[in-house]
């Protein structure tokens, strides 16, 4: 974001995308004739090595929920698995390789803060304790482009009732993982750029926003446990909002009274807020929102107000006058 701002609306299509997105695509359109999809590909190694000895992955799939698909068709996972922003593995989009480095068992996941009593509770244990379903989302990145996932999870709702927040809890705060060993993002001797950075990433929600139906813990993705460039074990999805809202490899909920400061906002409060609601009129500083390039479409299309989503959400910010909602 920061570090290597596309100025990809006001450049080709041709130029904006990188290289290897589009090797894909053409080595995509071949094999699928053939049928050879997953043999085709290079570096998919890592892609199926993510599931291998996962003990969730009798979970997957999950029955579809029919209430949550797009009109769009959902984006190819070789292309969604090699197109990631994942800034613990690097400033690029190519960190699919970097990110298998991230061990996601054992898990554990830390609940505290304004809560009736804090726990640590392990990713299986929390599996357990939900329903797993499919819900296919639109995904708008602040950059300008988008994708659709077939994610699988459970409503962050359900979280929060596990967690019976006291009355003073007013925001959750989220953390990602903190550990330079694996992540080459926080350690300052391979990227200058890292020590500049707040890690760990943080994100953070309204108790009513992490509360609505929309809001989705996701697990998986395209009928398996989610790949690691893309957060496993555990991210969040909040559609409505602008993709760096969505923290990967999270390990910590923290039910707070204050506002929390995301990662994006600490580093450059002028251009990325707390609420990042994607909304086309409103332009970032420094590009127009107007549209968004749906990745392996080559197609440009209308962004929509809460990225289409205003039926579920418009109703949260009624109250909010005075506040920056679309940064
Ligand atoms: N921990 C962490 N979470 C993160 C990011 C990151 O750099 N680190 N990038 C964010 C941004 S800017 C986007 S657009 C989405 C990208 O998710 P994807 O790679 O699954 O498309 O993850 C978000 N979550
Ligand atoms: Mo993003």
């Amino acid at each position: 974001m920061l570090i290597k701002i596309a100025r990809g609306w006001e450049i080709p299509e041709r130029l904006a995308t990188p290289e290897p997105v589009f090797m894909n695509r053409r080595q995509l359109m071949a094999a699928a004739g053939a049928g050879t999809i997953a043999m085709a590909l290079p570096g998919m190694g890592g892609r199926a090595r993510a599931a291998e000895g996962d003990p969730s992955a009798g979970l997957y799939p999950a029955g579809r929920n029919p209430q949550y698909t797009v009109e769009r068709a959902i984006t190819p996972e070789e292309i969604n698995t090699h197109y990631n922003n994942f800034y613990e593995f690097g400033s690029t989009k190519q960190v699919a390789e970097a990110a298998q480095q991230l061990k996601t068992r054992p898990w554990e996941i830390e609940i505290d803060g304004e809560v009736e009593k804090p726990f640590t509770i392990g990713i299986d244990e929390l599996l357990a304790k939900v329903t797993l379903e499919e819900r296919v989302y639109r995904h708008r990145c602040v950059e300008a482009w988008s994708m659709v996932v077939p994610w699988t999870g459970f409503p962050m709702a359900k979280l929060v009732a596990l967690a019976k927040p006291l009355s003073a809890a007013k925001y959750v705060r989220m953390e990602t993982f903190l550990d330079p060993d694996i992540a080459p993002g926080q350690r300052p001797s391979v990227f200058p750029w890292a020590n500049k950075l707040p890690w760990p990433y943080v994100e953070g929600l309204t108790i009513e926003e992490a509360a609505n139906e929309l809001t989705f813990l996701v697990t998986g993705a395209y009928g398996k446990p989610v790949a690691r460039q893309m957060g496993a074990p555990i991210r969040l999805h909040t559609p409505w909002k602008y993709g760096f809202k969505s923290l990967k490899s999270i390990v910590r909920f923290s039910f707070v009274r204050e506002r929390p400061v995301g990662f994006w906002e600490d580093i450059q409060a002028r251009e990325y807020g707390f609420w990042a609601n994607v909304n086309p009129e409103v332009p970032h500083p420094r590009w127009s929102q107007a549209t968004e390039r749906v990745l392996g479409t080559g197609d440009r299309v209308p962004t929509r107000i809460f990225n289409g989503y205003g039926e579920y959400v418009a109703d949260l910010y009624k109250d909010k006058t005075g506040e920056k909602l679309f940064m």
